[in-house]
C-alpha cells in the first residue's frame, strides 16, 4: 500500500467491521473526494467484502497470528494486532493534517485498537479524533458493557472521543426495519457525521470552530454525543440555509431540536460556497444557536469551501455529559491524591486496578540498527513484556 500522502491531507481511518462499512459508505459520497481513506481490520472476509476505490486502502492486521479470522471480540487481541501495524499506521498518520478514526465499540478490533492509534498519534504530535458508535441496546448487555468499558478506556487516553449511541436512530427507524438495514442506516449517518466533523475541524477563513473547541468541550468528561448534518441546495443562498436548518433538525444521529435543548455543550458550523453571505451566516447561526438551553455552552463556526456551489452544510455536535461519572469525578477530585491511593488499596475485597502502559513498539533500545534476532517472525530484541503487551500496575 502507498504510505505517503500529500501534506494537509484529511485521513479517515476505519477500524474493524463497522469502521470498514462506514469508510466504504463514505467513499461513495461525492463530498468525500480528496479525503484519504483507509481500513484496518483483523477479519479477512470482512475486508474482502468491502468495495473501496483502491484495494491498497485495506490493511489486514496481524495476519501472522490471527490468520485473518478476527479477534472474536477480544480487545487485547485487537490491541496487539493494531500495535503490530504501528509502522504502517505511523506512515499514514505522519502526513495527515487531520485524522478521524471511525468504528463501532463493543467488538475486539476497534475497541482494542483505538487506544494504540491514540497513543501513536499523540507520540507523533498529531491528534486523532474518534467518532465511534455505541451498540444498539438489542445487541445485548455483553456488547453494550464491552463498549462502555472501551469508551471509558479511550476517554482516559484521548480528549477527542465522540461516542454516539446507535439507539438514537430509533427516532427515525420504522419498527419493522431489518437488522441489516438498521446498520446500513448507521453506516450512512456515521459517514455523514464524519463529513460534518471535517467541516468543523478544517481550518476556515471566517469565524472558524476548530479542534481546540472540540477538546475544550470533551476534555476530562465522559460524554455522549449526538451529531447531525443538514444540507441545503439552492441557487438562492438564503433558501439553501433555511433548508439546511430544517434538514439538520431531521437528521437521525442528532435526535431533533430536543437533543440540542438538552445538551450541555453544542458546536454548530455552517459551511458554504463563495456566495455565502455574512448576513446568511449570521441569520442561520443565530437560529441554530438559539436552540440549545440557556445553560449550554455554545460554540459556532463558519467556513467557505470553494468547491461548494449552490449548497450549504450545517453541522451540529451536541454533547451531554454523563452525570453519574461526573459525580464520581467530583468526589474523587475533592480528595487528596494520597487519600485516593490509600482508599484504592484498602477498600475491602477490591482488586488493585491494573493500568496498561503505552507499550507501542517503537524502538529496540541498544539493539537499534543491529541485525535483529528474529525467530519464527518474533523479534527477540524487543523485551518480552513489551512484545506481549503485559499489563503493568503503574501504582497510580
Ligand atoms: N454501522 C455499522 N455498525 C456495525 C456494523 N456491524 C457491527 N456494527 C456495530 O459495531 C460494533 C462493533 O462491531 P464490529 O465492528 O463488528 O467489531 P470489530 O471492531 O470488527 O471487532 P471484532 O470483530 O470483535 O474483532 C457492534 O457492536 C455494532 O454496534 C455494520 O455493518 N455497520
Ligand atoms: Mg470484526
Amino acid at each position: 500500500m502507498t504510505d505517503t500522502l500529500p501534506k494537509n491531507q484529511v485521513l479517515v481511518l476505519g477500524l474493524g467491521g463497522a469502521g470498514g462499512r462506514v469508510v466504504e459508505t463514505l467513499s461513495r459520497l461525492p463530498e468525500a473526494a480528496g479525503i484519504k481513506l483507509s481500513v484496518f481490520d483483523t477479519d479477512q472476509n470482512a475486508l474482502e467484502r468491502l468495495t473501496l476505490p483502491d484495494d491498497d486502502c485495506k490493511v489486514l492486521c496481524d495476519n501472522q497470528w490471527l490468520l485473518g479470522q478476527g479477534t472474536g471480540g477480544d480487545t487485547i487481541k485487537g490491541q496487539r494486532a493494531m500495535t503490530r501495524e504501528s509502522h504502517r499506521l505511523q506512515g499514514l498518520i505522519s502526513q495527515a493534517s487531520l485524522l478521524i478514526v471511525v468504528g463501532g465499540l463493543g467488538g475486539g478490533t476497534a475497541t482494542g485498537g483505538a487506544g494504540v492509534i491514540s497513543r501513536l498519534a499523540r507520540s507523533m504530535g498529531n491528534t486523532a479524533v474518534f467518532l465511534f458508535e455505541l451498540p444498539f441496546a438489542f445487541e445485548g448487555h455483553g456488547r453494550v458493557k464491552a463498549a462502555e468499558d472501551g469508551l471509558r478506556g479511550l476517554l482516559a487516553l484521548s480528549d477527542t472521543v465522540l461516542g454516539i449511541p446507535n439507539d438514537l436512530l430509533f427516532s427515525v427507524l420504522p419498527s419493522e426495519v431489518s437488522f441489516a438495514d438498521a446498520f446500513k442506516m448507521a453506516d450512512m449517518e456515521l459517514a455523514r457525521a464524519t463529513l460534518g466533523l471535517i467541516d468543523i475541524l478544517r481550518p476556515g477563513n471566517l469565524l472558524s470552530s476548530d479542534l481546540g473547541d472540540l477538546v475544550s468541550v470533551l476534555k476530562n468528561r465522559k460524554s455522549y454525543a449526538a451529531i447531525g448534518v443538514g444540507c441545503g441546495k439552492s441557487s438562492d443562498v438564503g433558501e439553501a440555509c433555511t433548508q439546511a436548518l430544517a434538514n439538520l433538525l431531521d437528521s437521525p444521529f442528532l435526535g431533533g431540536a430536543a437533543k440540542l435543548k438538552d445538551a450541555d455543550a453544542v458546536i454548530i458550523n455552517l459551511t458554504g460556497g463563495e456566495n455565502l453571505t455574512l448576513s446568511e451566516v449570521k441569520r442561520t447561526l443565530a437560529s441554530a444557536g438559539s436552540l440549545p438551553g440557556l445553560s449550554a455552552r455554545v460554540m459556532i463556526g463558519a467556513n467557505i469551501r470553494q468547491d461548494l456551489t449552490g449548497e450549504v452544510h450545517l453541522t451540529a455536535i451536541a454533547v451531554k455529559y454523563d452525570e453519574r461519572e461526573a459525580a464520581v469525578q467530583l468526589s474523587q477530585d475533592a480528595k487528596s491524591p494520597t487519600r485516593r491511593r490509600r482508599e484504592k488499596t484498602t477498600r475491602s475485597g477490591e482488586q488493585p486496578v491494573q493500568q496498561m502502559l503505552p507499550l507501542t513498539i517503537t524502538s529496540s533500545g541498544i539493539f537499534e540498527g543491529k541485525t535483529p534476532t528474529i525467530i519464527d517472525g518474533v523479534n527477540f530484541d524487543i523485551p518480552a513484556f513489551v512484545r506481549n503487551q503485559v499489563p503493568v500496575d503503574t501504582g497510580e
